[in-house]
């Protein structure tokens, strides 16, 4: 499959957005969601312009958003652009009794659509978050075209954000956007290689028998998103038995990553028969990773490319979560290389 440079999509204005801390069992730490992560895989990208090529993406068409999420989350994020330069609203009420009644245009109603304290709204998450949704829109885009493998560069992240919500340093559902993209006219399975739990994908798609969805992620027991992710979501209604949860054990590494991948989450996609993959693709099972609890190496993230490559598929792959900045433009590289080697 050498039919010139993959396809990558980033937008410059992703870097605007600098969340500066968030919570984390009792600790106030720096937020690990940074600009350094995207500009070192950037980096890694155009040092090989033989093999990738970095592309621009057009604006998300609104359309698409609507379709995947609750329309108020982008009334809420175009209030969070008021908010004066320097300025954070961190949802810290989350109410429960009273849901559906925050009002969007009020950014101390923010908690109404969000699920956690990680997830800081400023004049800039707007504009990030709409760009990294358009990565990936455009990645699907290019794969319906005929690509067979596109890459988006997306940053913050989106695997965390239901319908409703946002959470977990996710404001669109970047990966569920291109399965949504792809859907129209195709059988989709996304396949979650984050080290956390995809619950909101799992949650858009858990009705769905269309689109599969698999997560292969670090026990919720002992990692976020803690109250999902469990092996016994299997889907809802007509979507009942296209959800599959892998959660594997603290320490895991590649042989033993590889092995649930290809002894469970591979077989159940070539049984489903998906037209187009879309690869949630998260690099924070990086042994080295501040918030990840797997010992995977960069040569693992080439493997487990190639193993889910060996489908035959093509392939969206939406960059997720990954927060040991000094290596993950190589692990994002790594993971790419494998993806093209079939
Ligand atoms: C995003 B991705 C709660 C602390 C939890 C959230 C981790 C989000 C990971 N305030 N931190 O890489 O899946
Ligand atoms: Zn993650």
């Amino acid at each position: 499959m050498s039919t010139g440079p993959i396809p990558c999509f980033f937008h410059p204005e992703q870097l605007d957005f600098k969340p500066r801390y968030e919570w984390a069992f009792g600790e106030r730490i720096d937020h690990p969601e940074t600009t350094a992560r995207a500009e070192n895989i950037l980096a890694a990208l155009r040092a090989d312009p033989e093999r990738f090529e970095v592309i621009a993406p057009a604006r998300v068409p609104l359309g698409a958003i609507r379709q995947a999420h609750n329309y108020k989350l982008v009334t809420l994020y175009n209030t969070a652009s008021l908010l004066p330069e320097g300025e954070t609203f961190y949802p810290s009420v989350f109410p429960r009794e009273s849901l559906g009644k925050g009002d969007p245009t009020n950014i101390r109603h923010a908690g109404a659509f969000c699920f956690d304290s990680g997830t800081p709204l400023n004049a800039q998450t707007w504009t990030a978050a709409s760009w990294s949704a358009a990565c990936a829109f455009e990645a699907a885009g290019a794969v319906a075209k005929g690509a067979p493998l596109a890459y988006a560069l997306s940053r913050p992240p989106g695997h965390h954000a239901t319908r409703e919500h946002f959470g977990g340093y996710s404001y669109f559902n970047n990966s569920g956007i291109a399965a949504r993209r792809l859907r129209r006219d195709a059988r989709v399975a996304v396949l979650d290689i984050d080290f956390h739990h995809g619950n909101g994908t799992q949650s858009m798609f858990e009705r769905d028998d269309r689109v599969l969805t698999i997560s292969l992620h670090g026990d919720p027991l002992e990692y976020y998103p803690f109250y999902c992710g469990f092996p016994g979501e299997t889907g809802k209604g007509r979507g009942a038995g296209y959800n599959l949860n892998l959660p594997l054990p603290q320490g895991t590494d590649g042989d033993a990553y590889l092995d649930a991948l290809e002894s469970h989450a591979l077989p159940a996609i070539r049984h489903f028969a998906p037209e187009v993959l879309v690869i949630a693709a998260g690099l924070d099972g990086y042994y080295l990773d501040p918030i990840g609890g797997f010992a995977l190496r960069t040569e693992d993230f080439e493997r487990i490319g190639a193993s889910i490559a060996s489908l035959g598929l093509p392939m969206v792959a939406v960059q997720e979560g990954g927060y040991y900045t000094p290596d993950i433009g190589a692990n994002a590289a790594a993971l790419l290389t494998g993806l093209s080697s079939v």
